[in-house]
């Protein structure tokens, strides 16, 4: 009897949270197949990281933030880190308290202020370009998309529109998202019940979505923030976006209905997300909005601006069968209808590779800016 309860008590410490069995799900992307948002097996079920998350989970639902390798795509789940500068000092003391107040499990996301962009006088001072150089700066952009931009019909509901944002959009998308980034409902690392953390910088507009469940809400409840709204000006890409994405499919087979193959979509919730230079993101889908909008298919719009990243996709949750495209900044990314569910992630982020304009128009920092746009 005393030996069997040995037994029980050692198999309970191999499988505890702190033992070197839990830690082996934390391995870095690169070593194997590191998961946004990992989900550590449940000691007491055996069942995939029902323990973990605040809601219950089942084995199904958590496998893409779990360990396997493969797996077929199921049903609806998820989405969607470093930090620098002071204490967001108006939101600071509400965070602590409505944290516990919201009964979150932990994961003590980091409670300073992330600004995407640097100082001007960081940047070096600014000289006064001369027309000559404005000029020649044009003719370069003009000419690389001379011969139309290389859009791209990646799979049946996925498009890449390359280069797609204007330089001055991409400077206006990353002056609100420092705005709001710092504000209310900015920027901040999330993390998990034991302390692991997201390698981003997070924000959420319109919706907030929770790491930790993995369930959106009207407020944040690490601090009780209301995200900001979605700026109109986005919403305005994102609609034009698709709308370019439909002459694409169409021109690919113009007897596609592409309202079928990829359903219009106007975004009520956006999560933006910052990745320093050694920021990344494991491969996971995004299936946490509602029932509805997963059954339809409609497509999360994705802006890439700052330094290119490649971006891994595929059917099952695998790093070596996942395809890559690479994104650079302006590109815009639509996986919708039968894409909608594909198992995608970010491995590195190339540094340097941001356009010269760009960080000198808008002082963004080394890193690259994503913004995911969907509809609950
Ligand atoms: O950064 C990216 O391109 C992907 C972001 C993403 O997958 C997500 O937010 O769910």
């Amino acid at each position: 009897m005393l030996c069997l309860l040995r037994l029980r008590l050692f198999h309970k410490a191999a499988l505890s949270f702190s033992s070197p069995f839990y830690r082996r799900y934390r391995r870095p992307f690169s070593s194997s197949k590191e998961m946004r948002g990992f989900k550590p097996p449940d000691s007491k079920s055996n069942k995939l990281g029902s323990s973990y998350g605040r809601g219950s989970v089942s084995a199904g639902n958590s496998s893409i933030y779990g360990e396997r390798s493969v797996s077929p795509i199921v049903g609806p789940i998820s989405k969607s880190a470093q930090n620098i500068g002071p204490q967001r000092q108006k939101i600071s003391p509400d965070r602590s308290t409505s944290k516990n107040s919201a009964g979150s499990s932990g994961g003590d996301p980091e409670q300073k202020v992330f600004d995407i962009c640097r100082k001007p006088s960081a940047v070096g001072v600014k000289l006064q370009k001369s027309l000559l150089e404005i000029n020649r700066e044009k003719r370069k952009e003009a000419q690389c998309s001379k011969g139309g931009p290389q859009h791209e019909y990646v799979r049946p509901g996925m498009v890449l529109l390359k280069k797609y944002i204007s330089h001055d959009n991409q400077v206006m998308i990353v002056k609100k998202c420092r705005e709001l980034g710092i504000g209310l409902g900015g920027f901040y690392r999330p993390g998990y019940g034991d302390g692991a953390k997201l390698r981003l910088q997070m924000m959420c507009l319109g919706k907030n979505w929770d790491p930790e469940s993995r369930k959106y809400d009207d407020k944040r409840p690490t601090d009780g923030a209301t995200p900001p709204r979605i700026p109109e000006e986005f919403t305005k890409i994102v609609e034009e976006a698709l709308r370019a994405s439909y002459d694409v499919i169409k021109q690919k087979n113009s007897k596609t209905i592409v309202e079928e193959e990829l359903p219009w979509m106007s975004p009520d919730l956006c999560i933006v997300n910052f990745y320093n230079n050694d920021g990344r993101l494991g491969l996971h889908q995004d299936r946490d909005e509602s029932e509805e909008s997963l059954q339809k298919g409609l497509p999360v719009v994705s802006f890439s601006i700052g330094d290119s990243a490649e971006f891994l996709y595929g059917d099952v949750r695998d790093e070596d069968k996942a395809k890559r495209v690479l994104l650079e900044s302006g590109d815009v990314l639509i996986f919708g209808g039968k894409s909608r569910w594909i198992f995608h992630g970010v491995p590195s982020i190339n540094q340097n590779t941001a356009p010269k304009r760009l960080v000198e128009d808008s002082n963004l920092r080394p890193g690259r800016l994503n913004l995911t746009f969907r509809k609950y």
